[in-house]
Parts: structure tokens; C-alpha cells; sequence
């Protein structure tokens, strides 16, 4: 197909405030609704050396060790995301890290109140979007398969 070149994958996960508030559905639905396309997916509860190594970049910052903490505290729903561009988008998708800064559309700005509770995460570059996929997914929990909606989503 032309104009799929710049496919990309993205890791995503509903934080434990997302689960524990019944939310993985509403944020599933608008991932599925823009068109993007499931790869991987799973339901668990990271360790917090697992939290640890995925905010590796953010270990100087006072909230890391609460933060690493809280996301090892629930589960979490854990998914890989496949589209065009589709790491750029979904951080569009997702508004601000501060819920109050978020405009209304966006998940966090339609969903949330506080940035310690902003109920999702996604990667913010597609380097590190590679780092987390890998960090998160064995090449076995991939599922290849074509979406019927190819051909009506790019041209
Ligand atoms: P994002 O999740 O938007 O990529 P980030 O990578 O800078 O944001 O930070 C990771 C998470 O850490 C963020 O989703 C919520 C938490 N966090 C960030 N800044 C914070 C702060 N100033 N106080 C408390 N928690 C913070
Ligand atoms: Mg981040």
C-alpha cells in the first residue's frame, strides 16, 4: 500500500488509576475508533524494578521514586499500537503529562484531574517507543495479522 511507509508501533499502557477507574475500555475504543491497529496486549502488575527501568530517564526527578512505586502498585494493561505516524498522534491523542493543561478532546483532558493520577501512558519518541515495546513484550506475544480497514485507512 502506498503511504504506509512510515509505519510505527508504540507501546501504551492504562495505568492502575485507568484500571482501577474502569477506563482501559473508553481509552481501547478511541486507539481502535482513529484506526490504529493492536498488536500486543496484556493484563499485569509490573514490578517496581520493571517501573524503575522503564522511567529509567526520569531518575534524577523528585517523583521517581513515587512514581515507580505507584505504577508497580495495580495492574496495569499494557499494549502495542501499530499506524502511520502513530507516536506523534497518540501523544496528541493523550494532551498534556499535567491533566490541567490538557485540552478537552484528549484522553487525559476528558479523564483526569492530577499528574500523579493521568490514568495512561504512551511513548513519546520512536526511539523510545522501540526501548519500551522491547522492554515490555517478547517477539512471541506479537500477533501479525491484516486489519480489514487497510485499504480505507491509507491511501
Ligand atoms: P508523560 O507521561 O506525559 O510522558 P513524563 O514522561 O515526563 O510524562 O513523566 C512520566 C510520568 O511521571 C507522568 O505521566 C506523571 C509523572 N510526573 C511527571 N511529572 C510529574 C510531576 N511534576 N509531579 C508528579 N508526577 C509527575
Ligand atoms: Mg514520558
Amino acid at each position: 500500500l502506498a503511504g504506509t511507509g512510515d509505519m510505527e508501533r508504540t507501546f501504551i499502557a492504562v495505568k492502575p488509576d485507568g484500571v482501577q477507574r474502569g477506563l482501559c475500555g473508553e481509552i481501547i475504543k478511541r486507539l481502535e475508533q482513529r484506526g490504529f491497529h493492536l498488536v500486543a496486549a496484556k493484563f499485569l502488575q509490573a514490578s517496581e524494578d520493571h517501573m524503575k527501568q522503564h522511567y529509567l530517564d526520569l531518575k534524577d526527578m523528585p517523583f521517581y521514586g513515587g512514581l515507580c512505586k505507584y505504577m508497580s502498585s495495580g495492574p496495569v494493561f499494557a499494549m502495542v499500537w501499530e499506524g502511520q505516524n502513530i507516536v506523534k498522534l497518540v501523544r496528541m491523542m493523550l494532551g498534556e503529562t499535567n491533566p490541567a493543561d490538557s485540552k478537552p478532546g484528549s484522553i487525559r483532558g476528558d479523564l483526569c484531574i492530577n499528574i500523579g493520577r493521568n490514568i495512561i501512558h504512551g511513548s513519546d519518541t520512536l526511539e523510545n517507543a522501540k526501548k519500551e515495546v522491547g522492554l515490555w513484550f517478547k517477539p512471541e506475544e506479537f500477533v501479525n495479522y491484516t486489519s480489514c480497514f487497510q485499504p480505507y485507512l491509507y491511501e
